[in-house]
């Protein structure tokens, strides 16, 4: 099982992730928390790379290129072995956030960041996609409490933020069986009961099994 968390900055990813891997351990479940760009040592070092404010101009295309070596060495290394080992996997963040945030935040070319996917990933698509969608200035609000020092995507625009939102409720429109809208605007309680309700299916069936 492969499950994704998707949505603009402060829509509340990284809270919903630590919760819901814990109460999938608590169900019994061998679960790989992990996170992209990144969630190996090397897709790490790439993270770094691709997240940081530098001196030197970074195109679209570039950024792009580097997620999807992040993604490739993550999924070599972490999320196939895993998922052939039959854990569940649950990845803040996957290839929707390129669609979203180079395709409709960037603007760049759909077709060529599909080709890249199917290149990568081909054998592989999310069993099921959480997308906490939130409004841009409450993403941004939340998120902005809580850092420091702004990396390249934090000190973009609200209207990017706004290009991205659409972008993933576009992609959501486009494949709701998959991916499942999360009003994360709500209280964190509240989240997680729209959270559980979503992957019923999955774990109704465990609970089948058992
Ligand atoms: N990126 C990309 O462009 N293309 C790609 O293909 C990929 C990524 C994979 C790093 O991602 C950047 O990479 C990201 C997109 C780009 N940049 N941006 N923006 P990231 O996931 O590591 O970074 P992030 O989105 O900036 O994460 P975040 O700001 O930490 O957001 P979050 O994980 O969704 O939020 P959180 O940390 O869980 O919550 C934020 C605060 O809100 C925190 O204080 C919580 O306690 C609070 N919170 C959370 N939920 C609630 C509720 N329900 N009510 C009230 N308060 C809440």
């Amino acid at each position: 099982m492969f499950i994704t968390l998707e949505g603009i900055e402060g829509a509340g990813k990284s809270t919903v992730a630590a919760w819901l891997c814990e109460s999938l351990r608590a169900r019994g479940l061998t679960v790989r928390l992990t996170r992209e760009p990144g969630g190996t040592e090397l897709a790490e070092r790439v993270r770094r790379i691709v997240l940081e404010r530098g001196r030197e101009h970074v195109s679209g295309e570039a950024e792009t290129l580097l997620m999807f070596a992040a993604r490739a060495i993550h999924l070599d290394n972490l999320v196939r072995p895993a998922l052939d080992a039959g854990e569940w996997v649950l990845s803040d963040r996957f290839t929707d956030a390129t669609r979203a945030y180079q395709g409709a935040g960037r603007g760049l070319d759909i077709e060529w960041i599909e080709a890249l996917a199917a290149r990568v990933h081909a054998d592989l698509t999310p069993n099921c996609t959480l997308l906490l969608d939130v409004p841009v200035e409450l993403g941004l609000k939340r998120a902005r409490a809580r850092r420091g020092e702004d990396d390249r995507f934090e000190a973009e625009t609200q209207a990017f933020f706004e290009r991205v939102r659409a972008g993933y409720l576009a992609l959501a429109e486009r494949e709701p069986q998959r991916i499942r809208l999360i009003d994360a605007a709500a209280p964190v309680a509240v989240v997680r009961e729209q959270i559980t309700a979503a992957l019923q299916p999955w774990l109704g069936a465990l609970e089948g099994h058992s």
